[in-house]
């Protein structure tokens, strides 16, 4: 398999400082060297450059740097759109989750009707007129459904990236009022920590899989690495307790890897500032491990 690395330092979509730095965590726990061990053609073309913020007049009503993070979102969608023309596997290393407007932005171009399966424990389904924060890395899903600013839907040119019955939501345990009244709405498919606990992960994901199977023609796994339990991954900007285990969440990743359906992925949110030796990219690591066909035996 051919797969291409782009690291995205975004950090522009939240307030912690750091989390620029998550691409190149995830590179010094050995992300190239361990999936090429698996077979894999790796390219890392680096980090795309992402502007700063303008000092003044870059928040518009509830949304910090929007100025910024569209003018970013652009020239990640382009990079995304060239990986998957290029016939390789675009594995996005953020960054803060943000970046997943310009990554579908550009991936789902190429798709008919492209799936997602967002692991979080959040929904990144806010828009400035329900977000608490004003942070754009709690909109990014919101976006490609369409639904927020025009700067921020209207990216590359084309809205919306996917539709609500091509998603699936698994992990979530901190929902925002107006999140929750949009998957409702939208009839968003969502397996929160409860249904997990209730069911177990391998039923959730062969639904989650079976779900998407026939109506998608591919499907883009965001990961935010707050999914996890913030005991074994520490360096996120917003952890949440209650999450899913690191077991739990390797085997979800060994189910898509059997599916076989997974067409690109990003890995988001790791921040090594606030980790603990470099705990949280050493697991993303191995997630991606799994995903790509490592096994146990
Ligand atoms: C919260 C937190 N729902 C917000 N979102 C986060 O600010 O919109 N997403 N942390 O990953
Ligand atoms: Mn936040
Ligand atoms: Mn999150
Ligand atoms: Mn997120």
């Amino acid at each position: 398999k051919n797969i291409t690395i782009m690291g995205i330092p975004m950090d522009l979509g939240q307030r912690h400082k750091g989390v620029d730095l998550g691409p190149d965590a995830i590179r010094y726990a050995g992300v190239k060297e361990r999936l090429e061990m698996l077979g894999c053609k790796v390219t890392d073309i680096k980090n795309i450059p992402i502007g700063r913020a303008e000092q003044l007049q870059d928040d518009e009503a509830n949304l910090r740097n929007l100025k910024a993070v569209a003018k970013a979102s652009e020239e990640i969608a382009r990079q995304a759109d060239q990986i998957v023309k290029s016939r390789s596997f675009p594995l996005i290393l953020g960054g803060d989750h943000s970046i997943a407007i310009g990554s579908i932005a550009g991936i789902s171009k190429h798709y008919k009707n492209l799936g997602a399966i967002w692991f979080d424990a959040h929904a990144d389904m806010n828009i400035p007129e329900t977000s608490p924060s004003g942070n754009i890395h709690g909109m990014p899903l919101a976006a490609s459904l369409g639904l927020g600013h025009s700067a921020l839907t209207g990216i590359y040119g084309y809205a919306p990236k996917i539709k609500p019955e091509h998603i699936v939501l698994i992990g979530q345990r901190d929902l925002d009022e107006g999140e929750k009244d949009l998957i409702r709405k939208l009839g968003i498919k969502t397996y929160t920590m409860h249904e997990i606990d209730r069911f177990g992960m391998e039923k959730v994901m062969c639904e989650s899989i079976a779900y998407l199977k026939d109506k998608t023609d591919g499907i883009h796994l965001s990961l935010d690495l707050d999914a996890l339990d913030p005991q074994e991954a520490p360096g996120v900007g917003t952890p949440v307790y209650g999450g899913l285990s690191f077991r739990e969440s390797r085997f979800a990743m060994e189910l898509l890897h059997e599916a076989d359906t997974v067409v690109s992925a990003e890995f988001v949110e790791t921040n090594p500032i606030l980790d603990h030796r470099n705990k949280t990219a050493r697991k993303a690591v191995q997630l991606m491990e799994s995903l790509f066909g490592k096994k146990l035996l």
